[in-house]
């Protein structure tokens, strides 16, 4: 299992494990984060050799980025699938090869059998605890709402959409406009742009899927003369540096957690399952979430 290893590069069993790891891309604060966190749990010094590929969110570039792990062999593959369908050919094609698939972060619509384990957060949970602090914050009266989602077929857009509008189920806030920003901060900026000249006066609220695209609905609801988290209100996810600074500052007014420090979980579990041990179908890591006082308290002593 030492294909491609460079010489004198053992790990502490003597074996290197080289291991294919098809990260989405570098989308966001969050994605940064989770790049950081797997790339020391396997380094060279814990007995891996990482062979790192990020797709630049192109679901396309990625299934071909595993292609490539398992046309070279190596003894695993960790995937953070960008989007959930579309994965039975080359999930199939990594077992005929018997190299096992351990997924992290987002989900996959493929059946089980095709990867070993899961490790990621609760993405349906995070909505819904978004939605319900959306329901204590407006309850009845009439709100209008505006939707910066997450990339269009991606475990974490889904997930956190159904939760959020589950939690809101016959309260008073309606979904004025909804798209996509890719979670990124540059579409963030730029679909809230739209959202602002197209419902110019009328929005109350902003649920964004993720930091990134609220940091970037900041800049344009301030170029639009508006003040973020008064005149507009706004619920994230992730729990990133910066939007835990925008939460302290009053301009995000509550942070649903998505953990990204997954890299120990998943090296532990590769171990696992190369050893031939058995291993849970899935394995959820538990999130907090931050109000700004709350969020005023721990941001120094925040990891990521
Ligand atoms: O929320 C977002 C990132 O899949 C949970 O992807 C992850 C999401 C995270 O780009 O910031």
């Amino acid at each position: 299992s030492t294909a491609g290893a460079p010489a004198g590069s053992d790990g502490a069993d003597g074996d290197v494990i080289t291991v294919g790891f098809a990260q989405t891309g570098a989308e966001s604060g969050w994605r940064s984060a989770n790049t950081e966190s797997m790339r020391a749990a396997f380094s060279a010094e814990n007995g891996f050799e990482l062979v790192f590929n990020a797709a630049d969110n192109d679901p396309a570039a990625q299934i071909a980025a595993v292609r490539s792990f398992i046309n070279q062999g190596v003894d695993a593959i960790v995937i953070a699938p960008i989007v959930e369908d579309g994965w039975d050919d080359v999930l199939q094609e990594a077992a005929d090869a018997e190299i096992p698939v351990i997924l992290e972060d987002r989900t996959v619509s493929a059946s089980e059998d095709l990867y070993a384990t899961w490790v990621g957060l609760d993405f349906r949970k995070e909505g819904q605890t978004a939605g319900e602090w959306a329901v204590e914050t407006f309850g009845d009266e009439e709100t209008n709402m505006v939707v910066l989602e997450g990339t269009t077929g991606s475990a974490p857009a889904n997930d956190r959409a159904e939760g959020f509008l589950e939690a809101i189920e016959g309260s008073g806030i309606t979904t004025l406009a909804s798209q996509t920003g890719n979670f990124t901060r540059a579409e963030g900026k730029t679909v809230m742009e739209g959202f602002l000249q197209a419902h110019a006066g009328e929005i109350d609220l902003l649920y964004a899927h993720n930091d990134d695209m609220a940091l970037g609905a900041i800049d344009a609801i301030e170029a639009a003369g508006l003040t973020p988290g008064e005149d507009i209100q706004i619920v994230s996810i992730d729990a990133v540096r910066d939007g835990m600074q925008a939460l302290v500052d009053g301009k995000i007014n509550f942070i649903v957690e998505c953990n990204p420090m997954l890299g120990e979980q998943v090296a532990d579990l590769v171990r696992q399952v190369l050893d031939g041990e058995e291993v849970e179908p899935a394995y959820f890591v538990e999130d907090q979430s931050f109000t700004s006082e709350q969020a005023a308290e721990v941001i120094d002593t925040r990891p990521y």
